[in-house]
């Protein structure tokens, strides 16, 4: 059968894609696992310095598979319920850790509809792009659950309050340019133009220090916790160990000799 992760490198980008486009890729436990082995094997391959997430056909992600035995409820009346708390514990949340603690920036090329989990995965990346006929859909209220894979703490910190309750309670289709208008997403890009758009996205973020950016990442999440005062010994921590590595003495070597840099670090 074919593989239910697609991965491809061109260049230092690494491209997963999810691939079951007949049910919209929602994820089945064997997805789960396949990408999550991918994930794994991207960040431990250092030809990798960027990492890019899609999908196959016409959708990008349609959240759990309803359908799937493992999970789907048994819908006899009096048969006990599944343990959904478990399946989060064991897929959706060890996904999003790995996508949050990526060694490389993760980039969302968004094609197509993004649903349930499948939305909160794709806005949990570093950046996102989506083609303009892609939407997102807070799916879970229309199925009585709440935003997982992040939703509820990704959502309030991305749109704001009202607007993170009104797509979370009302479930409404969001399409790309709207997502882009609210601050949701990084850019809106029209469909024809989403792969070589990523591929320049993924080309640029590849020539940049690798290390700089994960603790650009790694800070700005940690800072959601933290007071001014902790975030600024934060910083002064950070700065202090990327400022006695390789990439910033190249950085500043390449700009005083107005050169390109070639950097390194991971
Ligand atoms: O529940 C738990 O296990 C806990 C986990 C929670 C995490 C979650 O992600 S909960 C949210 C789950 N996702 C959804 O509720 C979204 C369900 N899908 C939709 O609402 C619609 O499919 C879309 C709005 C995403 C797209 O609509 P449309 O009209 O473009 O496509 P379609 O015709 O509905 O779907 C195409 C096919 O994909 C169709 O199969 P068919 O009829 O051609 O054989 C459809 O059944 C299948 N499909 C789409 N989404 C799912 C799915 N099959 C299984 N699970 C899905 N989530």
């Amino acid at each position: 059968p074919d593989s239910l992760v697609l991965s491809s490198q061109r260049g230092a980008m690494r491209t997963l894609t999810l691939n079951r486009p007949a049910a919209l890729n929602s994820f089945t436990t064997e997805m789960h696992r396949a990408l999550l082995a991918e994930l794994d094997a991207a960040a431990a391959d250092p030809l990798v310095r960027c990492v890019v997430l899609t999908g196959a056909g016409r959708g990008f992600c349609a959240g759990q598979d309803l359908a799937d035995p493992a999970v789907a409820p048994d819908l006899t009346p009096g048969a006990p319920p599944k343990d959904l708390g478990a399946m989060i514990e064991q897929h959706y949340g060890p996904l999003l850790r790995r996508l949050r603690t990526m060694p490389v920036p993760v980039v969302a090329a968004v094609n197509g509809v993004a649903a349930g989990a499948g939305a909160n995965i794709a806005l949990a990346c570093d950046l996102v792009l989506a083609g303009r006929s892609a939407s997102f859909i807070q799916a879970f209220a229309k199925i009585g659950l709440i935003p997982d894979s992040g939703g509820t703490w990704l959502l309030p910190r991305l749109a704001g309050r009202a607007r993170a309750l009104g797509l979370a309670l009302l479930g409404d289709k969001l399409p790309a340019a709207e997502a882009e208008r609210l601050g949701l997403i990084w850019r809106c890009v029209d469909d024809a133009a989403l792969a070589d758009e990523t591929h320049a996205l993924a080309e640029r973020l590849a020539a940049m220090p690798t290390r700089a950016l994960v603790q650009t990442r790694l800070a700005m999440d940690a800072a959601q916790s933290l007071s001014l005062d902790e975030a600024l010994d934060a910083e002064a921590r950070l700065q202090g160990e990327l400022g006695a590595a390789h990439d910033y003495l190249e950085g500043v070597a390449a700009f005083l000799a107005k050169r390109a840099p070639q950097f390194t670090d991971r």
